[in-house]
């Protein structure tokens, strides 16, 4: 293993883009919600394990993620980490109630705008809000981009069952439009009814369970026709796009044979003819979790170059081996450099 660096001697520099912290504020609100009567399944799942395990990876994940400062540049250092994209991580403030999801997005966006000020050229901000109040969302959107130099939107994806192509969450899709940021749609645990055969079977978080959950309400988003009402929305995945490329053939076969029966009144025509069109003019792409040459260009191949992003996903997957395996893919340099480097910096407009 050759030492990793910062600095880009290799021909780029290395923008990771889906970075997880959190608060003391979430990780005590996190506390009250398992404490509380019958606790929502796949968050206990998750959060029963990252906040009570003592074992060691939920200990270093803990620390990690609260991590704003020193120990965080160390250890994108060791990593040749040299500008890290971070966002509340997940479920955010999806899980909460009204009133502490407004309190927990405005606090967090402060601290994280702290950090990114104390660290201007290594961290960047996206910004948390409370789609349980739409318009408060958008007005806190437009604090944190205006204001606190925020650079997208987090959503850690389903907010109690409900998903961004519904129709109250349009204030949040019209602000991020308006102020030209993406929205980064980051995985959550399913909702009760849905996650306790994934439960049962181990599978219901990062594993597998995230991306049908995520996968899922990207698809949402594209059939409901949203991004014909917001044709300029850009939407980030990660997870190699939740597995959504691989499926695009069957999505465009299926979708139009559904729209050709008038089979699905929920999924009528759009304004683009394919499922396919979406996934390639408002979707980037990121490989967060997947380290993995052949499916970063397969992805590259049916998307575009120009819209799949590196992601290292710390703290939740971080080894340095993963680093330096992208580094070794079989690609060009100029390829290379627009997934590491260049598409980041005009996604994010760094
Ligand atoms: C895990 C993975 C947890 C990811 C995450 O947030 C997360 C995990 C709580 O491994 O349990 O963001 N991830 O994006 O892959
Ligand atoms: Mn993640």
């Amino acid at each position: 293993m050759t030492e990793l660096k910062t600095g880009g001697a290799q021909g780029y520099l290395r923008i990771a883009t889906e970075e997880a912290f959190v608060t003391q504020e979430a990780l005590d609100m996190y506390g009250e919600i398992l404490d509380g009567p019958d606790p929502d399944p796949g968050f206990k799942s998750l959060w029963g394990f990252y906040l009570r395990s003592e074992a060691e990876r939920p200990k270093f994940i803990r620390d990690a993620l609260l991590g704003l400062g020193a120990g965080r540049i160390k250890d994108m250092d060791d990593r040749g980490i040299d500008k890290a994209v971070l966002a509340l991580t997940s479920p955010g403030t999806q899980i909460l109630s009204k009133d502490k999801a407004v309190a927990l997005a405005r606090n967090s966006n402060d601290e994280l705008h702290q950090a990114c000020k104390d660290h201007p050229d290594r961290l960047i901000g996206m910004a948390a809000c409370a789609p349980q109040d739409p318009e408060g969302a958008a007005k806190e959107i437009e604090r944190a981009v205006t204001k606190l130099g925020m650079k997208a939107v987090i959503i850690n994806s389903h907010t109690h069952g409900h998903y961004l192509d519904e129709p109250q969450f349009a204030p949040i899709l019209e602000a991020a439009e308006a102020l030209d940021v993406p929205i980064y749609i980051h995985p959550n645990t399913l909702p009760r009814g849905q996650v306790e055969p994934l439960i049962a079977a181990g599978i219901d978080g990062a594993i597998f369970g995230f991306g049908v959950e995520t996968g899922m309400h990207a698809l949402r988003v594209i059939v409901s026709g949203t991004l014909d009402k917001f044709p300029k929305l850009q939407v980030i995945i990660g997870h190699m796009g939740e597995a959504l490329p691989f499926w695009m053939y069957r999505l465009d076969f299926m979708h139009q044979a559904g729209v050709r029966a008038g089979r699905y009144a929920s999924s009528g025509p759009l304004k683009k003819e394919f499922v396919s069109n979406y996934l390639k003019e408002n979707f980037i792409i990121t490989n967060s979790g997947v380290a993995w040459e052949p499916a970063i260009k397969f992805t590259q191949d049916v998307i575009g170059k120009d819209r799949v992003m590196y992601a290292m996903d710390y703290p939740y997957q971080c080894p340095a081996y993963e680093v330096e395996a992208l580094d070794n893919m079989d690609m060009s340099l100029d390829d290379k450099k627009a997934f590491f480097q260049t598409n980041a910096e005009r996604v994010f407009k760094l």
